[in-house]
């Protein structure tokens, strides 16, 4: 058997290879966009984070800046944070120093790593701050097994980044319902969201002039090349983004600039011209629809955050 067949029947096993070639063999072609967050993927991101026409972050960390005493409050004292998808465990800092008392901190990611690094660095500066590390997928029940061993006065959800944009208004209320399981009356969610605005603006964050944004969108064909041996031609693809204000979302496509033939893993897809590969949805929200969304998975809306622009907001919501 010839090296590149053995390769390719252990591509066959991972979710990557199942999830790439039912994508591409759709009528619409589609990636996950949980895929873009490779090593290389997730490096480019932090860029997108530093980029003028990316004010998300920037909008985010000024709106805790400046909230960060009525954040505290409303979580109140003797708390449990969690945060799934906590990755470095940046965002969560200043909230846990300003905390009355905190019973502790359990970050959820899918990097031992990287995980691992923040707990140390967040022990060092917070000595009687438990952190107790569930290292895995958080949409998975076994990380969140661990919570079951500790008491605490309060739960209370950190969910930032306006990660939940990036699922549809379906799986928002899927996933914010299965935050909401793991919770008790009382408990609470902090959770930041991208609000709806002009398109110009929006198009403008994911259209980047930088072009980083573009690379972070073709580095998933690099990585189909790499992991999938596939052949794709990345100058074949431009990037896309824009707003579609009916969905409340920007869409994030890779358009096939020539018809042509890509292979994955042995397998062959046709690409028409003008054909395009959907690779992101990065929803927006207004304040009351997002309160209605909160309504539907089981929380209560409490209060909300915004900066003096209105672009962006942090949500505070309880099981009541
Ligand atoms: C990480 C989901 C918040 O949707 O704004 C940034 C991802 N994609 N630029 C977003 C992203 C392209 C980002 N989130």
């Amino acid at each position: 058997m010839a090296v590149s067949s053995i390769r390719d029947e252990k591509l066959q096993d991972s979710d990557f290879f199942r999830d790439v070639l039912a994508g591409l063999a759709g009528e619409q072609k589609t990636l996950p966009c949980k895929y873009l967050y490779d090593e290389a993927g997730s490096l480019l991101f932090e860029q997108i984070c530093e980029l003028d026409d990316y004010y998300l972050t920037r909008t985010e960390a000024a709106i805790f800046r400046q909230h960060i005493t009525a954040m505290a409050r409303q979580v109140g004292p003797g708390a449990l944070i969690i945060e799934p998808g906590a990755g470095n465990c940046e965002k969560v800092e200043p909230l846990l120093e300003h905390l009355q008392a905190p019973s502790g901190y359990y970050p959820i990611d899918i990097s031992p790593e990287i995980l691992l690094a923040a707990k140390e660095r967040i022990t060092a500066r917070l000595p009687n701050l438990e952190v107790i590390a569930s290292i895995g997928d958080f949409t998975q029940a076994d990380v969140w097994e661990g919570l079951k061993n500790l008491s605490t006065q309060k739960r209370v959800l950190f969910f930032p980044g306006s990660t939940i944009g990036n699922f549809t208004p379906v799986q928002a209320e899927n996933l914010l319902g299965f935050f909401a399981a793991k919770l008790g009356c009382g408990d609470g969610l902090l959770i930041g969201t991208d609000l709806v605005k002009d398109s110009v603006v929006l198009e403008r964050a994911y259209c980047d002039s930088e072009h980083v944004t573009e690379e972070f969108n073709k580095n998933i064909l690099a990585r189909i090349n790499s992991e999938l041996n596939g052949n794709f031609d990345l100058s074949l693809f431009a990037h896309r983004a824009f707003y579609h204000p009916l969905r409340q979302r920007v869409e994030m496509h890779l358009v096939c600039l020539k018809s042509h033939l890509v292979q994955v893993a042995g397998r062959k897809f046709e690409f028409a011209e003008g054909e395009t590969i959907h690779t992101e949805n990065s929803h927006k929200y207004s304040i009351s629809g997002f309160n209605r969304l909160l309504l539907r998975a089981g929380f209560s809306p409490v209060c909300h955050w915004s900066d003096p622009q209105q672009h962006y907001a942090i949500h505070y919501a309880q099981i009541s």
